[in-house]
């Protein structure tokens, strides 16, 4: 028996004296789903340089071999996530592309219209003084919905880099009039079965205002659009020290959480791998999640709840990276599964701040490796997604195939 195996045994003897369910469990490790990030397979680069890497994908098509190979390995990531302009077909079609990724063993999910990368979009997208510009980006919209149709997913997600850079350069009640009037047009374009999801974020490109800057914007855009238009939290996307999970709590309790972009960050929108600066933040936000799943009030909101990473892999190779960031989402969703909540509880209700912190701070210095380890052989997976991969041979395939022509997002 490996070390592993015989720590999971005294991990999982350990749990069941506390109560935990270890089987319900590992279940709910094993239905757990991550999308993966299309865009961050490629090259990406920072504001200054791109750092290409030997084997980056070089199309659409080489970015679903990439994230079916991530699959192989984590278990957990059956769906790829897509930003259209970076994910383009040479005919303008996607069935193709939806044929192409069911037959390596993966759905599109969530689709990203792109409106901040074109000359017209200097003084915003739907938010633009220029009818013509917010005419065009309407037009750009109606077109995603069809993309969004010929791939078979349901969801669209928009972030608007919309916004002005000085006191003074535009009306703000006029903008949001018309960020308000376009979004209604992506809604009211989209199928009846399709869900928004709003991302917000409080700076950059634009430094003075940014039209959607917050979740109270996201939030009440949604509530103006309706049912089907949800809040999407980007970790990366909040001022210093923000309670994202207290954030999290309100709009599961409101029923407009839609989903969330994982990635971490020391100062801004950093894109660094998931779990890697803030574990314990992390693991506060599925802290949430997981008590909302247990409450009937808001278990739907939570069950629906879509993950995707959207992180921008430099120095790392982008493989690699999504894989460590998986693996270390799937730790912080494992440590929220292991809260002792009848015991929290009581101890909330008490008033006894110090056992109420105790226990969940039991949960999150719980050492879950054996038991991820557990739920991914259960899965036909090998123990450690790193080595996998490592011993695998993609790595050297794609380096042979594809060599350095890899395209890259921002400055890529
Ligand atoms: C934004 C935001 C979006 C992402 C773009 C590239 O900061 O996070 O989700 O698609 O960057
Ligand atoms: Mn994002
Ligand atoms: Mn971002």
């Amino acid at each position: 028996m490996e070390l592993w195996e015989r720590q999971f045994n005294l991990l999982a003897d350990m749990l069941t004296d506390r109560g935990i369910d270890v089987v319900g469990v590992i279940n709910a490790l094993k239905n757990q789903v991550i999308e993966l990030p299309s865009w961050a397979v490629g090259n990406s680069g920072t504001r200054y340089g791109v750092f290409r890497q030997v084997g980056a994908a070089r199309h659409i098509w080489d970015k679903i071999d990439d994230c079916a190979e991530i699959q192989r390995v984590v278990g957990v990531c059956p769906v790829m996530a897509s930003h259209v302009l970076w994910d383009v077909t040479e005919d303008g079609r996607y069935e193709p592309v939806r044929e192409y990724a069911a037959a390596r063993g993966l759905r599109i999910g969530t689709v990203h219209p792109n409106t901040f990368m074109g000359q017209q979009f200097r003084l915003g997208s739907v938010c633009s003084p220029e009818a013509a510009t917010r005419a065009s980006t309407i037009e750009h919209f109606i077109d995603c919905v069809r993309i969004t149709r010929e791939l078979g997913s349901k969801a669209i997600g928009i972030w608007l880099a919309d916004g002005t850079n000085y006191p003074g350069q535009d009306h703000l009640r006029t903008r949001k009039h018309r960020l308000l009037e376009g979004l209604q047009a992506l809604y009211e374009a989209m199928d009846a079965d399709m869900t928004l999801l709003i991302e917000y974020k409080f700076f950059e490109p634009s430094f003075y205002t940014t039209d959607l800057m917050d979740w109270g914007m996201s939030f009440l855009v949604c509530q103006r659009l309706g049912e089907r238009a949800k809040v999407l939290v980007d970790l990366g996307h909040h001022p210093k020290n923000a309670n994202i999970e207290h954030i999290v709590a309100i709009l599961l309790d409101e029923g407009k959480l839609g989903g969330f972009h994982l990635n971490d960050c020391k100062y801004a929108d950093d894109d660094l791998m998931a779990g890697t600066i803030n574990p314990l933040q992390l693991f506060l936000i599925f802290d949430q999640i997981v008590d909302a799943t247990l409450d009937p009030a808001t278990a739907a909101t939570a069950a629906k709840v879509v993950y995707m990473l959207d992180q921008s892999h430099n120095i790392e190779g982008s493989i690699e990276g999504i894989i460590q960031s998986v693996m270390n989402t799937q730790t912080a969703y494992a440590k929220a599964l292991l809260v002792d909540r009848p015991r929290l509880r009581a101890a909330q209700a008490a008033g006894d701040v110090i056992l109420a912190n105790r226990i969940l701070m039991e949960a999150f210095e719980t050492d879950v490796q054996p038991l991820l380890k557990r739920v991914r052989v259960e899965m036909d997976r090998h123990p450690d997604p790193i080595v996998a991969y490592r011993e695998g041979g993609y790595a050297r395939r794609i380096a042979a195939e594809r060599g350095s022509r890899g395209i890259g997002t921002l400055g890529g």
